[in-house]
């Protein structure tokens, strides 16, 4: 018999549903109910593939986070020239690719902004396909393994698709594709509009409908209303921030992060977190399925200051980094949320010590297990190997 503590009090609310789990249970033991939305477990997406362990966007990478367990694989995408869809995270694919060691594309280098930043290097919607396909991707974080730089190719939203299809097949599951729809006003005005090109691949494998396995992000709000009367695929709004305010735990907010960019080129003011009170999630709720904010709007984290207003070196590593802040209360966003009947889908959890709160020991599966008994109905991990470990220790306290 499981102990009630394994479960907050306040959020073991017992609905008809989960009485009938219950009882169907008979003596074997207490099933907690699932705190999501739908009432089935959380969803594991592999964030950019499996970007913790192999270069951001290739075939390579999705298909490890299917075979790690993911249960949706997350493309982002960008238009070439010729305006086909491929993954990338985003239009300048100097970060991600080994373009700049490719003699003959030399003089495509240049300076274009995005979302109003200027930005150098070189541009996907500069390249035609063909062209794109004879790049390698690299991996674009100094810390993680380069061992994989070069081999592998920029794939196009079909081959994702069909990758999802294929290794599913061989895993037994039906792998969703949760794919972004990136920087849709740079794309507009370099006339290579994503949203009906996506539509149309999509409707070419049958998916339509709102159970279709598939799910639409974006981090702009017109692209998505545009999109919400034109299928029935489930959307999802994506809330970002700048940075962290270590002293109140709150989000902070700088261009061209502040809020989304076709706001700020109508020249709307408010910033992102003005989509998160309940009258934005209301609003929200009138073109997408769910909401995606950045982690930090569900669990703030703070440093420890001395009377002088420093941050402590909490974990004395003589660094003072997000390593030494300590993960605070909720915020009631997924309550929130779950209240008009949004998902919450929130990113990025990653493994490394670096990347976690001091609170979490070192240990990523602490961080995972915060976020399953708040409720979230998804997250995006580039270690979805972690987050289906974390899940399975999560369902056991449940009683599953
Ligand atoms: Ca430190």
């Amino acid at each position: 018999m499981k102990v009630l503590s394994l479960i907050r009090p306040t959020t073991l609310v017992l609905t008809g549903l989960s009485v009938a789990i219950l009882a169907a249970c008979g003596g074997g033991g207490v099933v907690y109910p699932f705190q999501t939305l739908d009432g089935t477990q959380p969803l594991v997406i592999g964030h950019r593939g499996s970007a913790g362990v192999l270069p951001d966007h290739t075939l390579e990478g999705y298909t490890r986070a299917i075979q790690n367990g993911a249960d949706f694989i997350e493309p982002d995408l960008v238009a070439t020239k010729d305006g086909e869809l491929i993954a990338r995270h985003e239009p300048n694919i100097t970060a991600t690719t080994d373009v700049a060691s490719h003699p003959e594309f030399a003089t495509r280098k240049t300076t274009r902004l995005v979302d109003g930043a200027a930005e150098t290097g070189w541009f996907a919607t500069d390249f035609t396909l063909a062209e794109i396909k004879t790049l390698r991707a690299v991996q674009p974080l100094s810390d993680r393994d380069p061992s994989h730089n070069g081999k592998y190719q920029i794939p196009t939203l079909r081959e994702v698709l069909n990758v999802a299809k294929s290794e599913g097949a061989k895993v037994g599951r039906v792998i969703g594709v949760y794919p972004e729809t990136k920087h849709p006003t740079y794309h507009v005005d370099a006339n290579l509009k994503l949203e009906d090109r996506l539509l149309a691949i999509l409707t070419e494998y049958g998916y339509t409908k709102k159970d279709s396995p598939v799910i639409i992000q974006s981090f702009e709000v017109s692209n998505l209303q545009y999109l919400r009367p034109k299928t029935q695929v489930r959307l999802v709004q994506l809330v970002d921030g700048d940075d962290y305010d270590f002293k109140t735990g709150k989000v902070t907010f700088a261009a061209p992060f502040d809020r989304p960019y076709d706001w700020t080129k109508a020249g709307k003011t408010a910033l992102f977190d003005s989509m998160l009170t309940p009258a934005g999630l209301a609003e929200i709720k009138k073109y997408a399925d769910g909401v995606g904010p950045w982690k930090p709007y569900i669990v703030p984290v703070k440093g420890s200051f001395d009377a002088a207003g420093k941050m402590l070196d909490v974990n004395g590593d003589g660094a003072v980094n997000y390593m030494d802040t300590t993960s605070q209360a909720a915020t009631t966003l997924i309550a929130d949320a779950h209240k008009v009947g949004l998902t919450v889908h929130t990113w990025t959890f990653r493994n490394e010590p670096k990347r976690l709160a001091f609170d979490y020991k070192g240990d990523p599966k602490n961080e995972y297990l915060q976020f399953y008994r708040l409720g979230i109905d998804g997250l995006f991990s580039d270690f979805a190997d972690t987050a289906v470990a974390a899940r399975a220790a999560y369902l056991k306290e449940l009683g599953r």
